[in-house]
């Protein structure tokens, strides 16, 4: 057996977003940097493409920059979660004053942990918002199509086809680059 084989292996979906330039550069190249720092965190399986979304929930702001990557990790969920928000900070996140849902440089958003339900203070997997938001469900059905969500037993691609084609998540308030 390889030392590879002994150690616990999880299947994490996380969720990439910003619409303010960093010392990273523009909202665009934040992400694209922030896709890669998460290689410390384990192997990055799949990464989906950048997209440029109109903003939800607080309105009066820049588009957003979204992405969804998946990785392999060793780390349990709260280990992962340390481990995200420490990367936000070093991005250059301020979360104090800052607006609820508004303007930031850097969100990680952990959406799955495998097929775990979690409810602890400062964590809720799968994330709340995942099956109404079209700036997560595009990405992540990109790259996991066929990922079923634990609770509402539905996969990625049937929960995005489910959504409403009206308000802030119509199908033209999200647009994949490149
Ligand atoms: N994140 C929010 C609030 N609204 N809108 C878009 N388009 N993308 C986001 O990542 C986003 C948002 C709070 O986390
Ligand atoms: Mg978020
Ligand atoms: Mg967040």
């Amino acid at each position: 057996m390889t030392a590879e084989t002994t150690i616990a292996r999880h299947r994490a979906l996380v969720g990439l977003g910003g619409n303010l330039a960093s010392s990273f550069g523009t909202p665009q190249e934040t992400v694209a940097a922030a896709m890669h720092a998460l290689k410390e965190v384990g192997r990055v399986t799949a990464q989906s493409s950048l997209y440029e979304t109109a903003p939800v929930d607080y309105a009066v702001q820049p588009p957003f920059i979204n992405a969804v990557v998946c990785v392999e990790t060793a780390l349990e969920p709260q280990s992962l979660l340390d481990a995200l928000l420490a990367i936000e900070r070093r991005f250059g996140r301020e979360r104090a004053g800052s607006i609820p849902k508004g303007p930031r440089v850097l969100d990680l958003d952990l959406l799955l942990f495998d097929d775990q339900i979690i409810r602890s203070n400062g964590l809720t997997v799968p994330h709340p918002e995942l099956a109404r938001r079209r700036f997560v469900l595009a990405p992540l059905a990109e790259i996991a199509p066929a990922l079923r969500h634990p609770l509402l037993g539905k996969t990625m691609a049937e929960l995005l086809e489910a959504l409403p084609d009206e308000g802030a998540n119509r199908r033209g308030a999200v647009r994949r680059l490149s």
